[in-house]
């Protein structure tokens, strides 16, 4: 990795992602301050050049940068508070996952202080940070995000959503929302082809296959989900999605297994067609969505 000019910066928080994040800015040559609320935390980066503070106040006042990577939005404002007149007049990036609405409630809260505020959604693992799958979202301050692009592209790709603080958080946790439905629904499929004794080790790259084929669909209904048109273009309606999902909840109550991961999808599907709308589209089951 090749060294670039920054000023130092603080990181508040070294856990797993935390420490993962110092030590791809230490491997950058920047200067680190860092602080654990737990003691002992700091060997490694320590070790790779970082700065260990003893309070959150000696931390906050090293760096004009202070990165937050802590648990969830309580910890923040637990370690943040009692030091806000410290951080008055610096910029503070949020890198702990928060709902969009904790995104702007910092937001407000740092503007009140006179803090200049981004946030950041991690979309990556720590042992991608640093590599070529890792991408950060970002939102809140335009200016904050452009000052430091480069330091922030050392972590992954840095892609900047907008001025309100909660969009890279509303775009984060629609992926997660993905990525959970996909692992529960491979993890009630492990217990299906378990039932029959086959391990999860065999299915697993067939699931990863065939996910990887049916996520070639998601263009196809997004557009027209956009459209907003669920008769026109039917594929597959809810009535034959119902008797797929009927058949998937009776194959696992066969098996002795819980289908409690697809029954978010089914119980959508059931309520639609219940409320008439059988013949339309099984993406309209993103509209039933907003209806709640
Ligand atoms: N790890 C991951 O794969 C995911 C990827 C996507 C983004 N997340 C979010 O990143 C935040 C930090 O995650 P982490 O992996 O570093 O989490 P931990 O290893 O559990 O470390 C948590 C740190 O937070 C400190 N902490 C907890 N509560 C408090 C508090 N009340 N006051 C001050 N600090 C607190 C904790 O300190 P300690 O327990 O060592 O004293 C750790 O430094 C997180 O939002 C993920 O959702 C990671």
């Amino acid at each position: 990795m090749t060294n670039i000019q920054h000023g130092p910066v603080t990181v508040l928080g070294l856990g797993a992602m935390g420490s993962a994040l110092v030590q791809t800015l230490r491997k950058a040559g920047v200067g680190t301050a860092v602080w654990n609320r737990t003691a002992g935390k700091d060997v490694e980066v320590v070790a790779a050049g970082a700065v260990s503070a003893g309070t959150v106040a000696e931390a906050v006042r090293a760096s004009e940068l202070v990165i937050a990577v802590l648990f969830d939005h309580a910890s923040v404002h637990e370690t943040l508070d009692p030091i806000v007149g410290e951080l008055a007049g610096k910029q503070l990036l949020n890198l702990t996952s928060t709902s969009p609405e904790q995104s702007r409630e910092l937001a407000r809260w740092a503007t009140e202080h006179g803090i200049e505020f981004l946030d950041g959604g991690i979309m990556a693992v720590p042992s991608m940070i640093g590599g070529e799958g890792a991408s950060i979202l970002y939102s809140g301050s335009r200016a904050l995000f452009d000052r430091h692009r480069p330091l922030l592209e050392l972590w992954g790709s840095a892609e900047y959503f907008g001025a309100d603080a909660g969009l890279a958080a509303l775009t984060d946790f629609a992926l997660l929302t993905n990525m959970y439905a996909m692992f529960g629904g491979f993890f009630q499929g492990v217990a299906l082809v378990g039932s029959a004794g086959v391990s999860a080790s065999e299915f697993a790259p067939r699931a990863a296959a065939y996910m990887t084929a049916m996520a070639q669909m998601l263009p196809g209904y997004a557009r027209i989900i956009d459209t907003g048109d669920y008769t026109g273009e039917v594929f597959q309606d809810l009535v034959f999605t119902k008797s797929a999902m009927d058949a998937l909840r009776q194959a696992a109550a066969d098996a002795g297994i819980s289908a409690e991961p697809l029954s978010g999808i089914a119980g959508l599907v059931d309520r639609q067609v219940a409320e008439g709308h059988g013949a339309a589209a099984f993406e309209r089951s993103a509209e039933a969505l907003r209806q709640r």
